[in-house]
């Protein structure tokens, strides 16, 4: 049976928590494949808000299999919380969540690191959310990580201390004051160790293999966004890992040819959060009004989210490189209220007119050429059929299919579970 994607076409926080969890239903696996807890996927149901970070976003549903896959990033003592915040709500996932022995570990070095190397960049920041997130990708680049699969065998203490060492050197070396005490944040480590360690490792692409041959269904869900890619991103303002489609192959240990559908998910205006080029930002009242309105704060960091109007430069580009083949648009009740909406369809680059993303993005180089079209005033958030959505809506997500040539099957109009539209 074929694999489902569902991956974030902007630069996060498009609402791929909610969807993953309405579509688990229909799912035996929900698998992450990328990033760590610098992903913050909300939940809401029951009057509930849930925030995982690493933890698959079908933990909720009984009898869904939530894996953690090889190509995510894991800091034990976020997952011991993540954990502990589970046994609260009783949530038994002793049984249903598996981690990939291959999965990476997040030393509280790394997450040192992280905060010396963006302290040493200055102005030049990456935003990072300080998880840890991009030394650890880099030392399991440079063949120097510790995976799950180690903390089983008896000397796996030593290779830690060699190489939590070498970063407290490489810590020196950035020559920036941070503080820290590393004995206690090694107590709280090892702890959380050992939490980890009464979960079920598993070798996880045999796993995926086995139950794709059974028939199984599965969907992998995404974190962070398309822009925020390693290769495909607004690079260096990305994370360290490939947040599109190919990085559910080699997270998972899926074959290209074992791919079904690929649902890209969007939000009707675009935010980021952390730095680097947004060509739509707004920084008016409009670009108040959506972060006030759509709640636009980090889910791991509670940072403020930059806002500003949808572009389709940068969405088809995410459509391509990803091979979307349904999209589900998140938040197009934050946009009701607005008289006019602004949809970006090209750039004015150094002099010309351009559709696509230029290698360089910056700001200074680049001026949105948008297109106009008329808002609504309803109140979304209780519709929960087509045939109730204002006019000016249908015509705006029309707008969107044509332009993109791609279905949008599911309107989500608010944060709940039971907000979601299915269109077709
Ligand atoms: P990192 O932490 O080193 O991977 O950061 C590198 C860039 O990637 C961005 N990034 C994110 N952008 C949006 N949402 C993310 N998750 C959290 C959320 C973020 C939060 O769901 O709200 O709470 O602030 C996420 N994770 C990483 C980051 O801003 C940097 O630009
Ligand atoms: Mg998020």
């Amino acid at each position: 049976m074929a694999v489902d994607l569902l991956l974030g076409l902007q630069w996060g926080d498009e609402g791929k928590g909610k969807i993953v969890d309405v579509f688990t239903s229909k799912y035996d696996i929900v698998a992450r494949f990328q990033g760590g807890p610098n992903a913050g996927h909300t939940l809401v149901f029951n009057g509930r808000k849930h925030v995982l970070h690493t933890i698959p976003s079908g933990i909720f549903h009984k009898n869904t299999v939530n894996l953690v896959g090889n190509g995510v990033v894991i800091d034990p003592v976020i997952f011991k919380k993540e954990l502990d915040k589970l046994d609260e709500q009783n949530v038994d996932y002793k049984a249903s969540l598996l981690i990939s022995r291959k999965a990476h570990i997040i030393l509280p070095t790394h997450r040192l690191l992280d905060a010396a190397s963006e302290a040493a960049k200055g102005k030049a920041k990456i935003g990072s959310t300080l998880k840890g997130i991009g030394p650890t990708y880099m030392d399991k680049t440079g063949r120097n990580g510790i995976r799950v699969g180690d903390i089983e065998l008896a000397n796996w203490k030593d290779k830690y201390r060699a190489l939590a060492d070498k970063h407290e050197a490489m810590i020196d070396f950035y020559n920036v004051d941070i503080q820290y005490d590393l004995k206690e944040l090694e107590t709280d480590f090892f702890n959380a160790i050992e939490t980890l360690k009464s979960l079920k490792f598993i070798d996880s692409e045999e796993y995926m293999h086995q139950a794709q041959a059974s028939g199984k269904s599965i969907l992998a869900e995404g974190a962070q966004g398309s822009l925020l890619d390693i290769d495909f991103g607004t690079y260096p303002y990305v994370t360290s890992s490939n947040t599109t489609a190919a990085g559910a192959c080699t997270g998972l240990g899926i074959a290209p040819s074992a791919i079904g559908e690929v649902f890209g998910i969007f939000k009707a205006y675009t935010t980021r959060v952390g730095s680097g080029p947004f060509p739509t930002e707004l920084f008016d009242e409009d670009g108040e009004t959506m972060g006030r309105v759509g709640n636009e704060f980090g889910a791991t960091t509670g940072r403020p989210r930059r806002c500003g109007w949808l572009d389709l430069v940068a969405l088809r580009y995410a459509c391509q490189v990803n091979g979307v083949t349904q999209l589900i648009m998140m938040k197009g009740d934050v946009l009701s209220g607005f008289k006019t909406l602004k949809v970006c369809t090209a750039y004015k680059y150094k002099g010309e007119t351009i559709t696509h993303l230029p290698y360089n993005i910056e700001e200074d180089n680049i001026t949105p050429i948008y297109t106009e079209l008329k808002g609504w005033k309803a109140d979304l958030t209780g519709m929960t059929e087509t045939t109730q959505l204002p006019l000016e809506l249908n015509d705006y997500i029309e707008y969107l299919e044509k332009e993109l040539d791609i279905p949008i099957t599911i309107v989500s109009v608010g944060p709940d579970r039971k907000q979601t539209i299915v269109r077709k």
